[in-house]
């Protein structure tokens, strides 16, 4: 362990690279994203130029944690081939692991915790002292590595990172309150009333769903939540619970970070707040890290729609006005489409949210095309696969190529 010509460090720490395994949760249908999740899970779905996965993973190299398992589960296919392109050169030891929904067993992962519980052998055998769990859904630039320093100085077995949301959103989250050292002193998972923090009535403490485990305390503490009955084997709803009760968990509060970096942080979860993301991206208030998806350029395409997202191998005649929609790939607009003016009438062909976002997709073009002109194509928009940036190449290109196991 002292060989100082041996370990590589977590950037900006004195951490040993090999001594923290890192797990990425990228199995979740993503519900809310609805016809978008269709045929992919969330994480694979288009953001700016390249994936929603990209940020975590530009955070996860980014702090130089090498070694990183992929927990799948719901329709991987894009997600494992981007991994397998753009990101195959960038981790010492990459490994794609399947959950049992998408080989077949209709049980599939039970929850979060279950896609941790089911490596466990494999995250056992590496050995790490600490464990990074992180979802793959969220749009933000984080210093992982002042997380670990964090975790390692508060000295509890579990670290949560958290950020504030609006009051109003609180319910999507779990929301929590912490002492003046930074212990969590409660936590529930999407409470129905969020409590505001103590001074600050219009915003919440929201959890980020990212987690540094003492790898020791969670195994033991998978293998008893596993048999406990009622449990719902996920890291919100059980295992933090479970760390706060013992005494044993930590706050890491974002704004806080050593380095100064703007708190940007979005669980893109739903369809306006991925919409929102977008056009904070395209905006420039989306902090970029290296292998950051730069904002798509044909999204600009459209003058006069600038609160809407076009997403890649969709098609928008620029005689199309549109407000606040996403135009879902392979979706061909015809010309003089008006949309999200009128709700009433967009929710007879499109998907309308509370909020006035407008979703349109082939499909439920398909179903108004009696009503619709019947145009030719005029191709406004972009490649049918979007690609992490030319920049990320070239950040790649200076390591060795390596194989990942799949
Ligand atoms: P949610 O975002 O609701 O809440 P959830 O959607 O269950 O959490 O999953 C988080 C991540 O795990 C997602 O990336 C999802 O794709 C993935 N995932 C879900 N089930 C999986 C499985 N069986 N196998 C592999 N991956 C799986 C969580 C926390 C809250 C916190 C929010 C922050 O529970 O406390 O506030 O994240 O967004
Ligand atoms: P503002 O008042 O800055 O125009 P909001 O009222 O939407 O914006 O948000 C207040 C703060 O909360 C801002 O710092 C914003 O970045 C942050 N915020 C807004 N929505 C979310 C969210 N869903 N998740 C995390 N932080 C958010």
């Amino acid at each position: 362990m002292a060989d100082a010509t041996r370990a590589a460090t977590c950037a900006g720490t004195d951490i040993a690279a090999d001594e923290v395994f890192t797990v990425l949760l990228a199995g979740g249908r993503g519900s809310r994203l609805h016809e978008l999740t269709d045929e992919t899970c969330k994480p694979a779905v288009p953001f700016g130029a390249g994936r929603i996965v990209d940020y975590v993973l530009s955070s996860v190299a980014e702090t130089g944690l090498e070694r990183l398992l992929v927990a799948t589960q719901y329709r991987p296919e894009a997600l494992r081939a981007h991994l397998q392109g753009p990101w195959a050169r960038a981790f010492a030891d990459l490994r794609l692991r399947e959950g049992p929904g998408v080989t077949g067993d209709p049980e599939g992962y039970r929850g979060t915790a279950d896609a941790v519980l089911a490596n466990l052998a494999e995250i056992d055998a590496a050995a790490p002292r600490d464990v990074v769990v992180l979802a793959a859904d969220h749009v933000c630039r984080m210093d992982l590595g002042a997380m670990l320093m964090r975790h390692r100085a508060a000295g509890c077995a579990a670290t949560v990172a958290a950020t504030r949301v609006p009051l109003s959103q609180g319910q999507a989250f779990g929301i929590l309150r912490s002492d003046a050292v930074g212990r969590v002193t409660a936590f529930a998972e999407k409470p129905r009333r969020p409590a505001p923090i103590p001074g600050d009535p219009g915003r919440a403490l929201a959890s980020m769903g990212i987690y540094v485990f003492r790898w020791d305390w969670l195994r033991a503490a998978l293998a008893e939540e596993a048999a406990r009955p009622g449990t719902r084997h996920d890291f919100g709803h059980d295992l933090l619970p479970r760390a706060l009760a013992e005494g044993e968990l930590a706050i890491h509060d974002l704004p806080a970070g050593r380095d100064g970096r703007p708190a940007y942080w979005r669980d893109v979860g739903s369809l306006d707040a991925y919409r929102l993301a977008q056009l904070d991206l395209r905006a420039g208030r989306v902090p970029r890290g290296l292998m950051t998806p730069p904002a798509a350029p044909w999204s600009h395409a459209l003058a006069g729609s600038r609160d809407s997202v076009i997403l890649p191998g969709a098609t928008v005649p620029t005689s199309c006005r549109l407000t606040r929609c996403i135009v879902a790939p392979g979706a061909s607009l015809p010309p003089g489409l008006v949309a999200g003016e009128d709700r009433d009438e967009d929710a007879r062909w499109f998907r309308v949210t509370p909020e006035g976002t407008v979703l349109i997709t082939a499909g439920m073009l398909a179903r108004r095309a009696e009503e619709l002109p019947r145009t030719a194509r005029i191709e406004t928009a972009a490649p049918a696969d979007p690609a992490t940036p030319a920049l990320a190449a070239d950040w790649l290109g200076r390591r060795a190529p390596r194989a990942m196991e799949a």
